[in-house]
């Protein structure tokens, strides 16, 4: 892990989406589904995930949820339901009403909140099937009162036996209603224009890899679609108060999702810099996953040294990372001037993976310096509003000239007459003039 000064370090770093080949090889499955339904679906679940399914099996059952509960730890559902909890609790905090304003001449203007009525999530299988993830997507889409919350996973993530029942057991704590076997760009298609099987949905949400994200990105406007998350990241900024031994194990943390996962140090002091630099080295020798978590800390992992803590903020702000923790002394003090960080962890014992798993907080948070302008999945991602107007006739008879002013301004005579006619049948003097 490198020592830069901050001027010397790139602050952005751009991440590459897909080939060209690999962009038309989703587009044509995308067309395929939408075209041939089922059909297409099972044939491309044989060509890419290898399993022969017929439509009637496409839908995981309540007996298969129910074996899933058997083939996990007891300590597993008891973690995963106290982390659903907590999530549920945070979430719960977002929730908006509806509102309207009753104005003096009778009218009422305001907005209604609705929920998406179906909603889909795609858990990836491989190294990324993560059951937090699944709460994490399910959760606030169920906290905003989506009626219908569809999972899609690929068949064989548990191996032959099928999906891994980590995943499934998550899914019903969380409180999925329906779960498919399809997996890939032509799960997304299948979401986005459904299939006799599957009904079509208003949204999707869920990470995957290359073709998922292109697939995703193919049906966008079909249906809405989350954005499409980056390797994770993690920014400390510590000074010599912090320890280096739980400095490198939080960097370590995230270094080993991905090996484009970035974890940097941003420090005053060279000696810690040094310290840490040391310590991830050791801790890294001791890592299962130190091919994955090496490659990333040699590749993206840097120590940026500043002058002042105040210079290190400044740093975070331009690097916008994903995670933020701020390991100085009166953490809190700092707090008004971090203007750009997807989710910010103060003190020392607010580590990385208490947010990734158990606080409450999201964990699917926005990366590549895109924390500029976007925040974590949250309630407000699976809601919609629609705009209320009703008009009093006292409203309208004395508001009614000047919007035909504003509508015969642009041309709009009808626009115009639709208020005219109302004025006129009510009498209202000199609407012509
Ligand atoms: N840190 C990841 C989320 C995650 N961590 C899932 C563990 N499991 C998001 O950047
Ligand atoms: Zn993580």
């Amino acid at each position: 892990m490198k020592i830069v000064k901050a001027q010397d370090f790139d602050l952005r770093r751009e991440v590459e989406y897909g080939s060209p080949e690999q962009n038309e090889a989703v587009r044509k499955i995308v067309a395929d589904i939408k075209k041939e339904g089922d059909a297409a679906l099972l044939r491309y679940t044989e060509k890419f995930d290898g399993m022969k399914l017929e439509a009637a099996s496409l839908r995981v059952t309540q007996e298969e949820l129910h074996a899933a509960y058997e083939q996990v730890e007891p300590s597993f559902v008891e973690a995963i339901s106290a982390a659903a909890d907590n999530i549920r609790a945070f979430h719960m905090k977002q929730k908006r009403n509806s509102w309207m304003d009753l104005q003096p001449d009778g009218s009422l203007l305001g907005q209604v909140i609705r929920p998406l009525h179906r909603v889909g999530v795609y858990v990836p299988g491989g190294k990324a099937a993560y059951p937090s993830s699944v709460l994490m997507n399910v959760i606030p889409a169920q906290v905003a009162g989506v009626p219908e919350i569809v999972m899609v996973t690929p068949p064989a993530t548990g191996g032959k036996a099928g999906i891994d029942p980590y995943i499934l057991v998550a899914a019903a704590e969380a409180g999925v209603n329906e779960i498919y076997r399809v997996g890939g760009a032509q799960a997304i298609a299948a979401l986005a224009y459904g299939t006799e099987s599957i009904a079509p949905v208003d949204k999707i949400c869920g990470p995957g890899n290359i073709y998922v994200a292109l697939a995703k990105r193919e049906v966008f406007g079909v249906v809405d679609i989350d954005s499409i998350a980056g390797p994770s990241e993690i920014a400390v900024l510590a000074d010599d108060s912090a320890d280096p031994v739980y400095v490198a194990a939080d960097l370590l943390s995230q270094a080993e999702h991905d090996e484009m996962a970035s974890a940097i140090l941003v420090t005053p002091s060279e000696q810690f810099a040094k310290a840490c630099q040391a310590e991830v080295q050791r801790q890294l020798a001791e890592l299962p996953r130190r091919d994955i978590a090496g490659a990333s800390i040699e590749q993206y992992g840097a120590v940026i040294l500043v002058d002042t803590i105040e210079e290190g903020i400044e740093v975070i702000n331009r690097l916008a990372p994903e995670h933020f923790e701020l390991i100085v002394d009166n953490p809190m003090g700092y707090l008004a001037s971090i203007r750009n960080a997807g989710a910010i962890f103060l003190g020392p014992y607010s580590s990385e993976p208490v947010g990734d798993y158990f606080a409450g907080p999201n964990h699917i948070i926005p990366t590549n310096g895109t924390a500029r302008f976007s925040s974590p999945v949250e309630v407000d991602d699976f809601i919609k509003k629609s705009s209320l107007i009703y008009y009093s006739k006292e409203a309208l008879l004395s508001n009614g000239e000047t919007i035909m002013e504003l509508a015969r301004r642009e041309g709009l005579e009808g626009h115009a007459r639709a208020i005219e006619v109302r004025l006129l049948k009510e009498g209202k003097a000199g609407v012509n003039d």
